[in-house]
């Protein structure tokens, strides 16, 4: 089993509120179907999720009764973008379901605490392609806080142990010093620095992800690929060389 991560800036335009990138999107998912594999599907929020999240400052948690708007924006903003992806991955040939972490998740101070992980192996057992994203959750301290794409990878890793963990973002991997590393370890995630953009990201952008995905190498082979460039996805899955960055 396979856990494939389709980042907000893959699949949205992340600068304008609620473009959906469908040509890619069905690119990727029909990448995904002619891989073969069994895959766990966690997408991101990209510019249905952000820019109203940082907007509202739910990745603060609850401070007033104006956020409580937001949340339910977002929430349906985020499902809105799921249900797209869902409809591309089905016209692939696949057959997902729609797992909303609002619904199977909750945190405590901003760390995922509950996951009803049964409700993804009870789908995959009948085989059905689970399809999970970044949302805005329960959270026993703060009340709601926000649960990026990436965290629900890490969670889903230590159940899973799946033979391989693929963040497909819009880059060819983890730079540095403008040079493409083929491999990252601890000491080198250590030395990286958190990179300001312009861009509305309440949960952090790449330097996020390799820490995350640091973790997760416990569990499961973890990498970082280009899902702009055709079959690098599809390569990936099917376990052959591709440009991008494993993470160790
Ligand atoms: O795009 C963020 O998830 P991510 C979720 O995976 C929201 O970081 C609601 C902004």
């Amino acid at each position: 089993m396979m856990l494939v991560k389709l980042g907000g800036s893959v699949i949205t335009d992340k600068s304008k509120k609620y473009v959906f990138k469908e040509k890619t999107v069905r690119r990727l998912a029909k990448e995904i179907k002619n891989s073969g594999e069994k895959v766990i599907v966690v997408h991101g929020a990209g510019s249905f999720g952000h820019i109203l999240a940082k907007k509202y400052g739910l990745d603060k948690g609850f401070i007033n009764e104006k956020q409580i708007s937001g949340v339910t924006k977002v929430q349906a903003d985020v499902k809105g973008l799921n249900a797209r992806v869902v409809n591309s991955l089905i016209d692939a040939g696949i057959s997902p379901v729609s797992i909303p972490p609002s619904a199977v998740v909750e945190c405590r101070n901003k760390k995922i605490e509950k996951i009803n992980v049964d409700v993804f192996k009870k789908y995959l057992n009948l085989g059905l392609t689970p399809v999970t994203f970044g949302d805005v959750t329960l959270d026993r301290k703060l009340g709601f806080c926000i649960v990026s794409g990436d965290l629900l990878m890490l969670e889903l890793a230590k159940v899973f142990k799946p033979e391989k963990s693929i963040f497909v973002s819009n880059v060819d991997g983890v730079y540095m010093d403008k040079k493409r590393m083929d491999k990252i370890h601890d000491k080198i995630v250590r030395n990286m620095k958190r990179k300001k953009t312009k861009i509305p990201d309440v949960t952090g952008s790449m330097y996020e992800k390799v820490k995350i995905g640091l973790k997760m190498s416990k569990f499961t082979k973890t990498m970082i690929i280009n899902g702009n460039v055709n079959n690098r996805l599809c390569n990936a899955l099917k376990g052959r060389k591709v440009v991008g960055t494993v993470i160790k």
